[in-house]
C-alpha cells in the first residue's frame, strides 16, 4: 500500500479464486495496473486467477456480481477515469465506486477497488505500477482483496 497512513500488506492468498475485473479504456495505463494486479498475485501465490475485459469502468459492477455470484472468493476491479471537459466523468465514477461496493456488501465477496479516477493522465500514470511510476494501484487492490478474505 502506498499514500500517508497506508497500511503495509503481504497477504498469504493460497488457494483462493481470485476474478480480476478490467475495462479497457486507457490502455497503456490499464497494462499498468493489470501487470501490477498479476504481480501481486503471484506474490501471494494465488493460481486460480479469472481475467475479464469489460468496455468501461461504467461496465465493472455488472461483471463483479456476476464473478461474486460464480464462486470467485475475491474480485479486483481495475479500471482509469480521466476528467474530461464533462459532468461524464462524475457519472461513470459514481457508477464504478458505488457499483462495486453494492457488489461487495450485497454478495459478502470482497472487492478490491483498484479504479483510479484522477484529474489527467499524468495522475493516472503516476499511480500505474509502470517504469517510473510512484504507485501500483492495481498490486494494492489485489493485496486488499486478499487480506480482506484472510480477515473475514
Ligand atoms: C464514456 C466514457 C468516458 C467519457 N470516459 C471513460 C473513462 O475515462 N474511463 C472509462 O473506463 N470509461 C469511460 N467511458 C466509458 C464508460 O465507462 C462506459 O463504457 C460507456 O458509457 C458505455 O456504457
Amino acid at each position: 500500500m502506498s499514500g500517508a497512513g497506508a497500511p503495509t500488506i503481504s497477504p498469504d492468498g493460497t488457494g483462493l479464486r481470485i476474478t480480476v475485473i478490467a475495462a479497457q479504456w486507457h490502455t497503456e495505463i490499464m497494462d499498468g495496473l493489470l501487470a501490477g494486479a498479476h504481480r501481486a498475485l503471484i506474490a501471494a501465490n494465488v493460481t486460480h486467477v479469472k481475467e475479464i475485459r469489460v468496455p468501461g469502468s461504467f461496465e465493472l459492477p455488472v461483471a463483479a456480481v456476476r464473478a461474486a455470484e460464480a464462486g470467485a472468493d475475491a474480485v479486483v476491479a481495475l479500471g482509469v477515469v480521466i476528467r474530461g471537459g464533462t459532468p461524464h466523468f462524475e457519472y461513470v465514477c459514481q457508477a464504478a465506486t458505488l457499483g462495486l461496493s453494492d457488489v461487495a456488501i450485497r454478495t459478502g465477496v470482497p472487492v478490491g477497488f483498484g479504479v483510479l479516477t484522477v484529474d489527467d493522465e499524468q495522475q493516472a500514470l503516476d499511480r500505474a505500477g509502470l517504469p517510473g511510476s510512484r504507485e501500483d494501484k492495481g498490486a494494492e487492490a489485489v493485496e486488499a482483496a486478499i487480506a480482506t478474505v484472510i480477515a473475514l
